[in-house]
């Protein structure tokens, strides 16, 4: 019998920043099998539920699968000759800043580093920016104000030193999984190890730390300044390292110190315990090794700069940056960020850490790019771009690999500016995307497993991305479709590459001769000359690398162990920084905060998580979390809809009561968009109010107020195929194993809804049967074919959602057909059905397993559930669920 084996292939994954080495192998069912990389040394073989599931996601489900203008399908010639006519005659009629790029950190380097490259070298706008203004640019200017570039001065080892760990703003457990493992290994082992979370809710990074300070919204400044003030007042600074190595420290503290004189004066302003907050100064003063890692509740703030600055202050004048388990650590988000900054994707820098307000850097790009038309000034950053989109400055975008309609705020605002924009080209892979449906040019773009190139993690470590499968249709590399294009537009010799590898080699000599004339911190120059065989093969490389390195290997570099830093001075910068309030105001109309971010097993838009059944069954629908007591006042219950109005926008979405939330306070994930549910999308409500300094938006703190929506049904279907349910007023979609799952509500009354969706029945049905069941009220319907089910529903005036956790089950089973009828029947879920929601994604373990686990057993804790259950053995970033799931039984215990 033929065998199909192919090679293990190393890549790396396709989410976060933390860029775990991946191994990858073609199955002969088209699969591909997906396993960590042990030689790897970001993840040291282990991945998270995301990474475990990448091979789910390689499907051609939703592809975008030919280039299309106008909604036609079209040739490549005729696309990318409409995009170059396109840009270059706009480019004539309104000059070079009439046009403009819009990027993203999923991009990989080679992809960046041409867009870069076509926009500011050869049309000559600086015009270019990329969704890491929304994640990293608060850090980007941070690093610059204090160590004179964007360096990232630690390594992921320094989280196996460190003797203290503080995450700001961080959700490290669900958001990097693999490094939040990796911190918990650490203290599993030396237990006099400490972990502080500085969050305004109580998060699953919360699970083991020692401290959680629970502060208000936007106080982080308060707090850290208040620190520096402690710890000058403490004599805890080394002034040593303050004289040889820094300026501005005495400014620094003396703003601190009129900002945050006291104590108790910190509590008032952050919401936090004296106690508390004494408790973090002295464990930050004490403690020699420390790593504060900070992400998104940092950055993305109207004061974002300020509070990287007000970390790093405290970094600084304890002299603990440079040494082995002890720095400032922006943790990036997407796989590509810092390859991103690396080539100058931001609009206001040139490319390779190179800046406009140097002359002499300038014209070493023009040399180098040969061209004498590059961009003189920075261009628009994100917000001001969709703004000028918006006003009609701007006349054509190109944006590639983002979603901007979903991910920018204020989204009816930018979903506006681009239809009114001229001229609007899309490269995806996914067709369908709520900025796909702008698009006048949509142009079919690889996805990961497909294309190849390289990425650079968050300790600066360059991995390759390979091609494992082949594309679908008529899908092009990113940069193939950059490089046609400007070769259209006329600038051939410049865009002529053979393959992605010559790209790279010519990136990585731009930084060297960058390095050689600024001695900066990005140097490259060990892969300026490496051959296509060696690229081809190319571990892990963490940069500065001066000499490439043949196999991967987990020597760790740092940055400023010699004190030196690269500012003119070569000395780090104190910026004394104030604590200011945000500019987003409650009021009596909108009285609550809304905070926005992530949850564990989605990423961003679900463009391509949304695709793995597995990830969706954990959370499968648009919620809001609200505290019992702010629930109670808007007279508000567990799974009711709620209306939520900001002063930019609406949206609807579930309520989910939770104590880990704070009153005043309510949290959203993002990843819900108009294309897969009504109204779910977060940025609808989220103001465009930007950081002066690094234009990051605010997306955590906008004033909002709640009101129910009292529908007069709901329903659950599931269907083998998709439905269009638009003309409910409440809908969401999921992908389910087998088909589609989707949740309505609406004004009709449940009889009448009823009849309404027996019509969406498919034709040709073998078996169809329905059931009233007069005691709940419930319609039920279900219908098959070949003995599978095809369609089912419950539609009720009212459904105790949590009573059908089984519903997204339905279609993947092998239960015989009977009992599938007899569960719909009787609501009653039998067989597998019975596992409940999935808790654990990697080992697919439901919340009804483990409830009667703990029951039955009488398990009291994680160890021994995981033992029974198997959950929690994969990633382990379902941990601090099946704590809240023992705790709970155990409360129940107590009150039953
Ligand atoms: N599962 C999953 N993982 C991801 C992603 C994903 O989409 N899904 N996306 C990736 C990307 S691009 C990014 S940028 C990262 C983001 O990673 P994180 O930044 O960890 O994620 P967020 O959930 O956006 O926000 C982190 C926390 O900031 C808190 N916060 C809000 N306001 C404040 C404040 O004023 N002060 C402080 N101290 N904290 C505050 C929030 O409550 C939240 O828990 O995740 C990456 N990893
Ligand atoms: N309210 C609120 N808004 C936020 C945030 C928040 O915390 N709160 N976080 C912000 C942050 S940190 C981020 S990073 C953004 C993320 O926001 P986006 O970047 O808009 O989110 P994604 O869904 O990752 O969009 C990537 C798109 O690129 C496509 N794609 C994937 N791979 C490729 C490829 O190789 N080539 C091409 N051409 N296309 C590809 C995907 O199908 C998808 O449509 O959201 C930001 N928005
Ligand atoms: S932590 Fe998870 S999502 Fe992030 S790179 Fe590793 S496997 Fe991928
Ligand atoms: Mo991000």
């Amino acid at each position: 019998m033929h065998t199909f084996d192919t090679p293990w292939i190393k890549s790396t994954c396709a989410y976060c920043g933390v860029g775990c080495g991946i191994e990858a192998k073609a199955l002969a069912n088209g699969r591909i099998e997906v396993r960590g990389d042990a030689s790897h040394p970001a993840n040291l073989g282990k991945l998270c539920s995301k990474g475990l599931a990448l091979g789910e996601t390689v499907t051609n489900e939703g592809r975008l699968l030919t280039p299309k203008v106008n909604g036609e399908d079209c040739s490549w010639d005729s696309a990318l000759t409409e995009v170059a006519n396109g840009f270059l005659e706009t480019i004539k009629q309104h000059g070079p800043d009439s046009v403009a790029f819009y990027l993203s950190g999923q991009l990989l380097t080679e992809d960046y580093y041409l867009a870069n490259k076509l926009m500011k070298g050869f049309i000559g706008s600086a015009n270019v920016d990329t969704n890491s203004r929304l994640c990293m640019s608060s850090s980007v200017a941070g690093h610059k104000r204090a160590f004179g570039t964007d360096t990232m001065p630690g390594c992921y080892q320094d989280l196996d030193h460190a003797e203290l760990i503080v995450l700001v703003g961080s959700n490290l457990a669900w958001c990097h999984p693999v490094l939040f493992q990796r911190i918990k290994a650490a203290k599993a082992k030396y237990p006099q190890r400490k972990l502080v979370v500085i969050d305004p809710r109580r998060t699953a990074s919360c699970h083991g730390a020692d401290l959680h300070l629970a502060i208000k919204p936007g106080t982080d400044v308060m707090l850290f300044n208040g620190l520096l003030n402690y710890l000058a007042k403490q004599q805890l600074t080394d002034t040593a390292f303050i004289e040889a190595n820094t300026q501005g420290f005495a400014q620094a503290l003396t703003i601190a110190a009129l900002d945050a004189p006291n104590i108790e004066h910190i509590a008032q302003v952050t919401g936090c315990s004296v106690a508390d907050i004494s408790a973090f100064y002295q464990l930050f003063g004490s403690t020699d090794k420390v790593v504060s890692l900070y992400s998104q509740g940092v950055n993305q703030s109207s004061q974002g700069t300020d509070k990287v600055n007000s970390i790093i202050n405290c970094h600084l004048a304890t002299g603990k940056i440079g040494r082995e388990g002890a720095c400032p650590f922006s943790i990036t988000g997407q796989p590509n960020a810092m390859g991103g900054r690396e080539v100058g994707g931001l609009a206001n820098t040139l490319a390779a850490h190179l800046e406009f307000d140097s002359p002499e850097e300038h014209q070493l790009l023009s040399q180098f790019w040969q061209t004498k038309k590059l961009a003189a000034k920075p261009g628009l950053k994100a917000v001001e771009m969709f703004d000028a989109i918006r006003s009609g400055k701007i006349k054509a975008i190109w944006i590639m690999a983002t979603n901007p309609v979903v991910s920018l705020p204020n989204s009816n605002k930018i979903k506006a500016a681009l239809q009114n924009c001229p001229l609007v080209v899309v490269s995806d892979c996914i067709a369908d995307t709520d900025t796909g449906r702008l698009a006048h040019v949509q142009l079919p773009a690889m996805g990961w497993a497909e294309k190849s190139g390289t990425v650079t993690n968050s300790e600066r470590r360059i991995s390759r991305q390979r091609r494992l499968t082949t594309s679908p249709g008529a899908a092009r590399a990113d940069w193939w479709i950059i490089s046609e294009v400007a070769k259209k537009m006329g600038f051939k010799a410049a865009f002529s590459y053979r393959h992605e590898g010559e790209i790279f080699r010519e990136h990585a000599k731009l930084t060297q001769l960058a390095h050689e004339h600024k001695q900066h911190d990005l140097d490259l120059s060990g892969l300026a000359n490496i051959s296509d065989a060696e690229y081809a093969e190319m571990a892990p490389q963490q940069w500065p690398v001066t000499q490439l390195q043949k196999e991967a290997n987990t020597v760790q570099q740092r940055f400023f162990g010699d004190g030196k830093f690269f500012t003119p001075s070569t000395k780090a910068q104190f910026i004394a920084v104030h604590y200011l309030t945000s500019p987003q105001r409650l009021s009596s109309a909108y009285p609550l905060i809304l905070n926005t971010g992530r949850i564990r097993d989605q990423w961003h838009t679900m463009t391509r998580t949304g695709l793995s059944p597995g990830l969706s069954s954990h959370q499968g629908e648009p919620l809001l979390l609200i505290n019992p007591q702010d629930a109670q006042a808007c007279s508000l219950s567990s799974e009711d809809i709620v209306q939520i109005d900001s002063p930019q926008g609406q949206a609807q979405m579930r309520v989910q009561i939770n104590n880990d939330i704070k009153l005043g306070q309510l949290f959203a994930p993002i990843h819900w968009s108009d294309s897969n549910s009504s109204a779910g999308k977060v940025t609808r409500l989220t103001l465009d109010l930007t950081d002066a300094i690094s234009g990051q938006p605010e997306m955590k703190q906008t004033p909002v107020s709640l009101k129910r929506c009292d529908f007069n049904s709901q329903a659950l279907i599931v269907s083998r195929t998709p439905l269009n349910l638009s003309e409910f007023t409440y809908w969401v979609t999921q992908t389910i194993t087998g088909g589609f799952h989707y949740t309505i509500a609406s004004d009709l009354r449940a009889d009448e809804l009823n009849e309404r969706l027996q019509r969406l029945c498919p034709r040709q049905q073998d078996i169809r049967i329905q059931a009233h069941i007069d005691d709940d009220s419930v319609y039920r319907f279900a219908s098959s074919k070949a003995e599978k089910i095809q369609f089912a529903y419950s539609a009720s005036q009212r459904l105790t959602l949590k009573h059908y956790d089984w519903f997204t089950l339905l279609l993947s089973q092998t239960t015989p057909q009977a009992s599938l009828f007899l569960s719909l029947l009787s609501a009653q879920p039998q067989g597998d059905l019975a596992k409940g929601k999935i808790v654990c994604a990697c080992k697919q373990v439901g919340a009804t397993q483990l409830c009667s686990a703990i029951k039955q057993q009488e398990i009291k804790d994680v160890a021994t559930l995981t033992q029974v259950t198997q959950a929690g053995s994969g990633c382990g970033s379902c941990v601090g669920e099946l704590q809240q799931l023992i705790t709970e039984s155990q409360a129940e215990l107590v009150t039953t």
